[in-house]
């Protein structure tokens, strides 16, 4: 995926006509579109390939099953066209390997979410996020999930895995966490999802971050 507005619009709609039409309006200000279980349940696995005619998919299923389910989970997401795959790390270096491995029999992603960006993401997983995302570099996964609602854990990531992997990271607008923050605190992209799905014009608000960022990063140089 090519970085080019540092944004990924996080598509959790559940309606395929108005999926398609906000991802080929915001195309122009997102890298990537991320699609999960409300869109993928509600529409299909065929959504993703309707979807990839606009950009590269991302498909967050937080896979969190032993190494065998893992594995026939990420063909699965592979065949139906994905570009990436989410998977959780707390199940253990088997299960992230066994995904690690089919995604490099397709030549696709795996993004390891280290910590979650809600409240109760300080609950049971932050005190683990720094391993997690030891492990993620050391099995050689491309990218990191980490929450743009706290910055300085971004910061402290990026400090534990230097430029190995890619950080992206929820967690902007509607949970609280400002986009450019989080790129100055290390992140590669920001997901974003009902600041932009749920607003009146979808175009208008992905613009208006993509200029944030923009404006952000252009600051820090
Ligand atoms: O820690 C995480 N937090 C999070 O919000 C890991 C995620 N994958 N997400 C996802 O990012 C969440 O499921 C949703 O699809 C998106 C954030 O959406 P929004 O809060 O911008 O609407």
């Amino acid at each position: 995926m090519e970085k080019k507005s540092c944004m990924i619009l996080a598509l959790d709609v559940s309606d395929r006509e108005e999926a398609l039409k906000i991802a080929e309006d915001v195309s122009e200000f997102v890298d990537a579109v991320k699609v999960g279980y409300p869109l993928v349940l509600a529409t299909g696995l065929g959504i993703i390939r309707e979807l990839s005619e606009f950009a590269p998919i991302i498909a967050d299923f937080k896979v969190a099953d032993i190494p065998n389910t893992n594995r026939l989970i990420c063909e699965q997401v592979f065949e139906a066209g994905a570009d990436a795959v989410i998977v959780q790390g707390f199940t253990g270096r088997d299960s992230l390997d066994a995904c690690i491995e089919v995604a490099s029999e397709y030549r696709k992603d795996v993004f390891v979410v280290s910590e979650m960006s809600h409240p109760g993401g300080a609950e049971f997983i932050q005190p683990v996020g720094e391993a997690i995302a030891k492990m993620a570099g050391e099995a050689g996964a491309f990218g990191l999930v980490a929450p743009a609602t706290r910055p300085e854990r971004v910061k402290a990531i990026r400090k534990i895995i230097g430029d190995k992997l890619t950080i992206i990271s929820p967690g902007v607008g509607a949970q609280g966490g400002k986009a450019s923050d989080v790129i100055a605190a290390g992140a590669d992209w920001v997901i974003v999802g009902r600041s932009i799905y749920k607003a009146e014009s979808p175009r208008e608000a992905a613009r208006e971050i993509a200029t944030e960022i923009e404006a952000g990063t252009n600051g820090e140089n």
